[in-house]
C-alpha cells in the first residue's frame, strides 16, 4: 500500500509512535510518504521506502496566524495525487483530522477516493479537544473519518465521554520494537551518570503541567535522603525552570542532572534503575513502556491508561495523583533489595512484550486493508 501518515515530527509521543510505525511499514514492503512541517526526529537515517513531504506555509504580512491547516490540506492533496496514496493516518487529532477530512472531499472532486484514519493519542482529546474553541471541529473530524483508533481504552472512554461520537473508535495500543531497543541499549553507559554506584531515577517527558515534574523531585528529595542517588531529567517545557529552582530550594540540585531533550530516549532510558511518570493524565505513557521493555520499573500515577500499561505490585507501583510520599516510598521498596528488584525488572520485560511491534503492526495492516476494501467499494 501506498500510505500517507501525517504526523508532529517533535519529540511528543504521537510522533515517535507514528514515525515508529511508518518505518515499520516500509520494512514490511509498503510505501510510506511522511507529512508534517520538518523532518521527524525519529526518521534519522535514510530507509528504503520512506518518504518525507515537508509542509511549508508561506510568509505573508497579513497573517498574523499562519493557516497551517490550509497548507497542510494542500500537502495532502498534492501528495495524495502524485504518489497515488491509497490512504492517509493522520496522528493526533488536531488539526490533522479536519485537514484529512478536507482533503479527502476535495480529491473526491478530483475522481480520487482517498480514506483517511484518525489516531487518537491523549491531550487532543484529553487537554485540548475539550477545549470549547475546538470541539465542534474535531467531533465533526472524528466521526467522518474513515476509521478512528485509540492508544487506550481509557482515550476511547474519554473520547466518548466528552464528545458526540457516531464512529466506532479501536483501540490499538502503541507498542515497542524489541530490535530498536537492542541496538539503542548498547549507547548508555551507568559509569558516567552515576560513577559511584547511585541509583539512578530517571524521568522523560515535554516538561508540561501534566507531567507534574515537580512531584518526580519532591520524591527525589525522599529517596536520596534514604539511598546514594541521582536524578536524571530529561526534555524540556515550560516547567523545567520550576522543576530546577525546586531543586535547589530543597538543597538537591547537585544530585539532579538536566540534561534537556534527547533525540532518542531508548538511548539514555537502560542508565536508570526506576522510571517516574507521575502525569496528572497519561492516555498511555509510551516512555514508561519503553522504559519497561528495558527492563526497568515504573513509579507512576494511578492515571488514566497507565494501569493498562503497567502492572500494580508488579512492574512497578501506581499512586494517587501528587502523592510523592507514597512514590518515594514506593521506590524504597523497589530498589530495597537486589533480588527484590530482580522480580520487578523481569516483569517489567515481560508486561512490555505483549506490546511488541510485530503484535501491534499486523492490527494496523489489518485495518488499513478494511478501510481501503470498504472506502473504494463504493
Ligand atoms: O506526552 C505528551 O504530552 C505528548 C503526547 C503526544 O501526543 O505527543 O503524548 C500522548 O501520546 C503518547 C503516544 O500515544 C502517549 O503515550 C502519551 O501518554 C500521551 N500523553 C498524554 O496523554 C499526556
Amino acid at each position: 500500500m501506498r500510505i500517507g501518515i501525517v504526523l508532529y515530527p517533535t519529540f511528543g509521543g504521537s510522533g515517535v509512535v507514528a514515525t515508529e510505525l511508518g518505518k515499520a511499514l516500509a520494512r514490511n514492503g509498503h510505501e510510506v510518504h511522511f507529512i508534517s512541517y520538518s523532518q521527524p526526529v525519529r526518521m534519522d537515517a535514510f530507509q528504503q521506502g520512506v518518504f518525507f513531504h515537508e509542509v511549508m506555509v508561506p510568509d505573508y504580512p497579513l497573517f498574523d496566524f499562519d493557516p497551517y491547516e490550509v497548507a497542510l490540506t494542500s500537502a495532502l492533496v498534492r501528495t495524495a495525487l502524485q504518489e497515488k496514496l491509497d490512504l492517509i493516518h493522520v496522528h493526533y487529532a488536531i488539526p490533522h483530522a479536519p485537514a484529512a477530512f478536507m482533503a479527502r472531499e476535495i480529491l473526491k472532486t478530483k475522481g480520487r477516493f482517498v480514506p483517511f484514519i484518525t489516531t487518537l493519542h491523549g491531550t487532543d482529546i484529553t487537554l485540548v479537544g475539550k477545549d470549547k474553541s475546538y470541539e465542534p471541529v474535531i467531533s465533526f473530524a472524528i466521526n467522518l473519518s474513515d476509521a478512528v483508533t485509540a492508544v487506550s481504552a481509557y482515550l476511547k472512554e474519554e473520547t466518548l465521554k466528552h464528545f458526540s461520537i457516531t464512529k466506532n473508535i479501536e483501540v490499538i495500543y502503541n507498542f515497542i520494537d524489541p530490535i530498536a531497543i537492542a541496538e539503542e541499549k548498547k549507547e548508555c553507559s551507568k559509569a558516567t551518570t552515576a560513577p559511584n554506584g547511585e541509583k539512578v531515577i530517571m524521568h522523560i517527558s515535554n516538561f508540561r503541567k501534566v507531567k507534574r515534574v515537580q512531584d518526580v523531585v519532591q520524591a527525589f528529595r525522599i529517596i536520596a535522603s534514604k539511598i546514594p542517588s541521582k536524578l536524571i531529567m530529561v526534555g524540556d517545557g515550560p516547567e523545567r525552570n520550576m522543576a530546577e529552582n525546586l531543586a535547589v530550594d530543597l538543597g538537591i540540585r547537585e544530585q539532579c542532572m538536566f540534561i534537556g531533550k534527547v533525540k532518542n530516549s531508548l538511548s539514555i532510558l537502560p542508565c536508570a534503575d526506576v522510571f517516574f511518570l507521575p502525569s496528572a493524565s497519561e492516555s498511555f505513557g509510551l516512555s514508561a513502556l519503553e522504559a519497561m521493555a528495558c527492563g526497568i520499573p515504573v513509579i507512576g500515577s494511578n492515571a488514566g491508561g497507565l494501569p493498562e500499561v503497567q502492572i500494580h505490585g508488579k512492574t512497578g507501583f501506581l499512586s494517587e495523583v501528587g502523592d510523592y510520599q507514597d512514590m518515594a516510598k514506593n521506590t524504597l521498596k523497589i530498589l530495597s533489595s537486589p533480588s527484590q528488584y530482580q522480580e520487578f525488572s523481569k516483569h517489567c520485560i515481560e508486561q512490555a512484550d505483549l506490546f511488541r511491534l510485530d503484535l501491534i503492526l499486523p492490527q494496523y495492516e489489518n485495518l488499513y486493508n478494511r478501510v481501503f476494501k470498504e472506502f473504494t467499494s463504493f
